[in-house]
């Protein structure tokens, strides 16, 4: 296992690489090439310099998250062959900086969705938050505006105004497309880039759907174990992963997080371990990272990736935001500072019991 943190890049982020190195344990980062619209090339050049910069503040580039999944692969159109190799040739350029785990979503429009991006909690921290009936009152241009109008004036990763300023449009693009098209089309997407991510052993991780259930009518294919275990079936390798997400998975209380984990051994790569405070059903809070704070338990999760032999990157995910600090949403040093310590807690403690019993 290894401790990183997300960073965006350093014209996106608040946070600077040298703050990361100095949070215990934190050893990478999980990046991307933020400017860079879906679909795209990435030049070589660009990942040589940022992994030259990510190593120079004494950091390594544990994966990328993520290399976007242009809409027409999502949607099945007769274009999409041009942005795979676009993005095949994106994962040979990253093999060639020994840059081998990729993080991608394939979510219809949205990415993550959340209806309030600073809820205050009693403590006078505030957290990103979700309540289903704000989503069901709204239409989808008025939520993208306000979600943009409020994200404390960053670029937030899913969320970028030059995709997004056409939603009425993405919308009518994937009018015809179902959870069984979405699923083929990503199957479709699978298969045409295992070859090179065999060649150059480069695990891709696909994330959740955050929420794990249709938003605005858009279908929804990774929201549970049996839905997961589908895909990971279909392409049956262990380059095609998945990307744990506690907050995701966990947005419906119907899921096993410790469960998920258990029924995918060798198949993930990459998690982002993190609280929710539930509420009622489609109602939560991101809560701090201790399990007293929320409503998982995160000593049984951290525990069911170490009996796993989960070795891939962690990152504390999502933060609240204290002490005053200001960056984009969810994406603070400071609490994911302490989210990062208390993780690293959790695996010390499970490690040397485990190993004091033998
Ligand atoms: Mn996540």
């Amino acid at each position: 296992m290894q401790m990183t943190m997300r960073w965006f890049g350093d014209k996106f982020d608040s946070v600077k690489l040298w703050q990361i190195r100095q949070v215990p344990g934190v050893t990478g980062v999980i990046t991307t090439l933020y400017d860079i619209p879906a679909g795209e090339l990435w030049p070589l050049e660009r990942i040589q310099a940022l992994k030259k910069e990510v190593e120079d503040a004494g950091l390594n580039i544990a994966g990328i998250e993520s290399v976007n999944i242009h809409d027409d692969i999502k949607i099945g159109r007769s274009t999409r062959d041009k942005y795979i190799e676009n993005y095949i040739r994106t994962l040979e350029n990253l093999a060639a900086c020994d840059i081998k785990l990729v993080c991608y979503n394939f979510m219809p429009v949205f990415d993550w969705t959340r209806t309030d991006l600073a809820k205050v909690r009693p403590d006078g921290a505030t957290v990103l938050a979700y309540d289903q009936k704000v989503v069901d009152s709204i239409d989808p241009q008025t939520f993208f505006d306000q979600t943009n109008d409020n994200s404390n004036g960053y670029v937030m990763p899913g969320w970028e105004p030059e995709r997004l300023s056409h939603v009425k449009e993405l919308f009518e693009a994937y009018k015809d497309v179902d959870e069984e098209t979405l699923f083929n089309n990503l199957v479709y997407f699978l298969k045409a880039i295992q070859p090179v991510c065999e060649k150059h052993g480069i695990k891709m991780a696909i994330h959740p759907d955050d929420p794990a259930w249709p938003v605005f009518g858009l279908p929804r294919i990774i929201t549970s174990k049996e839905k997961i275990l589908r895909v990971m079936k279909a392409v049956d390798s262990p380059f095609n992963g998945l990307t744990f997400c506690a907050g995701s998975f966990g947005s419906n209380p119907k899921n096993d997080l410790p469960g998920i984990i258990r029924a995918l051994p060798g198949r993930i790569h990459f998690a982002h371990v993190r609280n929710l405070h539930h509420f009622e059903p489609g109602v939560f809070e991101e809560a701090a990272h201790l399990s007293s704070d929320g409503s998982f338990d995160l000593y049984e999760m951290v525990r069911a990736l170490y009996e796993t032999g989960f070795d891939g990157p962690i990152r504390p995910d999502h933060g609240r935001a204290i002490w005053g600090e200001v960056s984009m949403p969810g994406y603070g040093l400071y609490d994911r500072a302490l989210g990062a310590e208390y993780i690293l807690g959790l695996w010390e403690a499970i490690d040397k019991s485990e190993k004091r019993l033998k």
